[in-house]
């Protein structure tokens, strides 16, 4: 067991952010084996100044038998610009996909909420198609369009400006239907060291466009500087595995 996350942060955020961040740490409680997962020493809880306004950052990270880091970073500038961002590694033993999500807002409105299980082969395992299949289908008012760097996402990627709370409340459930399919399937996903290479190749491929996402570096380019942002998208928002 480890310790559950501290509610500072996550108490004044937009209670999108707030109501998911609960749920995506009961999922992995519920069904991962959670060890503590150590940042590098100044990387976990983070303060600077984006144009004069106070930028937060807290980082929640554990390891499990087959996921290198499960990274949740709840992020605040000022009191307009509201962050949640989600992604999960796995072990390169495993031929898992990628789950990430993105929630952004600020003055009240999300603006950007993402989700996706992205295959990092040439698509996603049998049994994750089959079970995003059987969900619901589900509409919702205002779909965006990916950026160009997008082309990581699955053909299941949901990418919406949620239109009212009712939307909001839908997609975080479906968030966590992608989370929880993806923590039952991950659990019972035999290891294949031998395609170690090629799985460790798709997650590079995945990180490196990642790392492409402008919107998310020109705020921490502001707060922090130049460098500073090349080296937390690099080494905390998309470390690329080494073996
Ligand atoms: C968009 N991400 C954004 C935006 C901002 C950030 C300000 C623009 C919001 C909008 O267009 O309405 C900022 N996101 C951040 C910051 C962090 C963050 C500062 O996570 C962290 C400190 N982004 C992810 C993950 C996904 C993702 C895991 O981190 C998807 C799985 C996607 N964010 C994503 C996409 C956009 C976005 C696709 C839209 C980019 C665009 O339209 O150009």
């Amino acid at each position: 067991m480890v310790a559950p996350i501290p509610a500072s942060l996550r108490d004044q955020q937009h209670p999108m952010i707030r109501s998911l961040a609960d749920r995506i740490e009961a999922t992995w409680q519920q069904h991962l084996e959670l060890s503590p997962y150590r940042l590098p020493e100044d990387l976990g809880y983070i303060e600077g100044r984006l144009e004069g306004e106070r930028l937060t950052i807290e980082n929640h990270c554990y390891q499990t038998p087959q996921f290198r880091k499960l990274h949740l970073e709840l992020a605040r500038v000022g009191n307009n610009l509201d962050i949640l961002h989600c992604v999960m590694f796995p072990r390169p033993e495993y031929a898992l996909p990628m789950f990430g999500c993105d929630l952004v807002g600020g003055r009240g409105q999300i603006s950007a909420a993402i989700v996706d299980l992205s295959p990092v082969g040439s698509a996603l395992p049998e049994g994750y198609t089959a079970a995003l299949e059987a969900l619901p289908a589900q509409s919702f008012a205002e779909e965006r369009d990916l950026p160009g760097w997008g082309t990581i996402f699955s053909p299941y990627c949901r990418f919406i400006r949620p239109a009212s709370p009712a939307e909001e409340t839908a997609f975080v459930d479906r968030i966590v239907a992608y989370l929880a399919l993806h923590c039952r399937q991950a659990t019972v996903t035999p290891a294949t060291p031998a395609q170690l290479e090629h799985i460790l190749a798709g997650q590079r491929h995945y990180c490196q466009q990642q790392q492409k996402n402008d919107k998310t570096r020109r705020v921490l380019e502001k707060a922090f500087g130049d460098a500073w942002a090349e080296r937390y998208m690099t080494t905390v928002l998309f470390d690329l595995p080494t073996v």
